[in-house]
């Protein structure tokens, strides 16, 4: 019998149709973390503008969202802009400040219709109002959907997140609203910008950086990492579910030990 399947193939040439059926066979980790690095070095490689890199690299975020809400992940967390990205120069922030408002310009209908929870964790007081309050807005927008997870870290730097908690759980317990005795990571844990969230499953970085640039430090202190030498804006369906495949080799291993 022929296949009839339609064959869906990447760049790569992986039959990306039947791969993701592989991977559907076990576990899918519930919620990824990705950071997504390399768009200055794609758009270096071929003499253009980093800022050109950036605006392709949200292509990838739509393609890796689409994928993510197709394999039933439950949480997709992408690092958008350090707060250490206010160092660049005024223009890049300036563009980068401009991403969100145009991904979700033409993105928010398919992100409501495909049940998508937009979500973005993060220091607000810096960020420009136009691109918070588009954010906002499509946060408000699809709050009552059940779907995937969509978190923006924006302005996002896991120490300072850890130091807030711990100065609000000083007040608190000054306040009487907890006692030192409750104090346990469950209860830190609450007081993260991710309290609604799971801790990742997996966490992917791209573009060979083998570090975790201050970000989600507490709640990786148990997850699998998969690093490529990939450049963010090259990163495609197969590369995502080769991640999701490396991760469930890895479960299979330590069969129940975790
Ligand atoms: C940004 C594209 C992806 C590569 C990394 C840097 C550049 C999507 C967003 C975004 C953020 C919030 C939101 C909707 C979309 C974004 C920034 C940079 C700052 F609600 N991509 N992307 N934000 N890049």
């Amino acid at each position: 019998m022929i296949n009839k399947k339609r064959l869906w193939k990447t760049k790569e040439g992986h039959n990306t149709e039947n791969k993701m059926e592989e991977v559907k066979k076990e576990a899918i980790p519930e919620h990824i973390a990705i950071i997504m690095d390399g768009n200055g070095r794609w758009a270096r490689k071929r003499a253009m503008p980093r800022i050109a890199g950036h605006h392709e690299g949200m292509k990838t975020v739509r393609k890796i969202t689409r994928l993510a809400n197709k394999l039933g992940v439950k949480a997709l967390t992408l690092y958008a802009f350090s707060t250490e990205n206010w160092k660049r120069p005024k223009l890049e922030v300036d563009f980068l400040m401009k991403l969100p408002e145009e991904f979700l310009g033409t993105f928010l209908p398919e992100l409501i219709e495909e049940n998508v929870r937009v979500e973005m964790m993060g220091d607000r007081d810096q960020i420009p109002a136009h691109t918070l309050s588009a954010v906002e807005k499509a946060m408000e927008a699809t709050k009552e959907n059940d779907g995937l997870v969509l978190n923006f870290a924006l302005n996002y730097g896991s120490r300072s997140e850890i130091l807030e908690a711990i100065k609000a759980i000083i007040r608190d317990e000054k306040d009487g609203i907890i006692k030192q005795d409750d104090l346990n990571e469950e209860l830190l844990s609450a007081y993260l910008m991710t309290k609604h969230l799971k801790d990742p499953d997996l966490l992917i970085r791209t573009s060979g950086e083998i570090r975790l640039s201050n970000f989600m430090l507490w709640q990786l202190a148990y997850t699998e990492f998969w690093f490529t030498d990939v450049l963010w804006p090259d990163f495609d369906e197969g590369h995502l579910l080769e991640a999701i495949d490396v991760y469930q080799k890895r479960s299979r291993r330590f069969g129940g030990l975790t």
